[in-house]
């Protein structure tokens, strides 16, 4: 109880910021998008990790307040970006959403306006989702067309770790899957993940997804998703989440 009063006290004090990781094309480690993460700057614990204080957030509802700030805040980076470094910005970013800001009526509209009030093109943002969040059925599904008709892309993220039913792919408006980290891991030396992230190519391809492979941290396991077909790779081999002045600094010596 006591860590939700403090995050509610934080969102009034500014006591948020975001980190940006870039989500890399897989030939030549060029930017293709940079996914947005919150951290939290508390005044006695220091920086508290996002695994603590998401949940809490979900829990308390503040998470539909702290998701408007990030979301906000994200495109009028993005929208920024875009005007000060022009064709070296990063063409894209991700925002991670969770299941309880999805089922908020009026998220969409939200989202919208989010673009709107920072100038930025919808095909600028994408939502990142969880398996989970979309298979809670309700209102999410609607809430996920409404943000692909404006044009807002749709990710599933950590992809295999949830109920992956691929009946989701045909009922969820995604042009993208992210392999869960777990994957990559041991995607080396023909194991069962390895196995599973190959067929995922062949589904991913046949539906003309995008196929990203996340936390990928050794040279030999980007080689290994490159020779399966991921055309994108995100993990600590190519960046770690950075600060905006750390993402203006590699754009200024061109990463
Ligand atoms: O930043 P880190 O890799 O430690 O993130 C840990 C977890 O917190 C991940 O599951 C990530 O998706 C989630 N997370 C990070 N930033 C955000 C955010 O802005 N919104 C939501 N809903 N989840 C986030
Ligand atoms: O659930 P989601 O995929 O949004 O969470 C991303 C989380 O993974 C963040 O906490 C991010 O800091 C972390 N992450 C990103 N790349 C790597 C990596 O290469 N190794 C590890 N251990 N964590 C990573
Ligand atoms: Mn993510
Ligand atoms: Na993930």
């Amino acid at each position: 109880a006591q860590l939700g009063a403090e995050l509610r006290q934080a969102l009034d004090a500014g006591g948020f910021s975001l980190v940006y990781q870039p989500i890399v094309h897989a030939p030549d480690g060029e930017w293709a998008s940079l996914e947005t993460l919150v951290r939290w700057h508390h005044p006695e614990r220091g920086t508290i990790p996002p695994d603590t204080f998401i949940r809490i957030a979900e829990r308390t509802g503040l998470i539909v307040p702290l998701g408007d700030w990030i979301m906000r805040t994200a495109c009028r980076q993005a929208a920024d970006w875009l005007d000060r470094f022009g064709d070296a910005a990063p063409p894209a970013v991700a925002v991670n959403v969770s299941a309880r800001q999805l089922r908020e009526p009026g998220f969409a509209v939200d989202v919208a306006q989010a673009l709107h009030a920072a100038g930025l093109a919808p095909d600028r943002l994408t939502v990142e989702v969880t398996e989970t969040a979309v298979f809670e059925g309700g209102s999410t599904l609607d809430t996920l067309h409404a943000l692909a008709d404006l044009g807002v892309g749709i990710a599933l993220d950590d992809f295999g770790t949830g109920h992956s039913s691929l009946g989701l792919l045909r009922t969820c408006p995604a042009q993208t899957l992210k392999l869960d980290k777990s994957f990559v891991d041991s995607i080396c030396g023909g194991s069962q993940e390895s196995v599973i992230a190959a067929a995922l190519i062949q589904i991913t391809d046949g539906l003309h997804l995008d196929a990203v492979a996340e936390g990928v941290e050794t040279a030999e396991q980007a080689a290994a998703l490159r020779r399966l077909g991921y055309r994108y790779l995100q993990g600590y081999l190519f960046a770690r989440p950075m600060t905006p002045d750390l993402v203006e600094a590699r754009l200024h010596a061109g990463h």
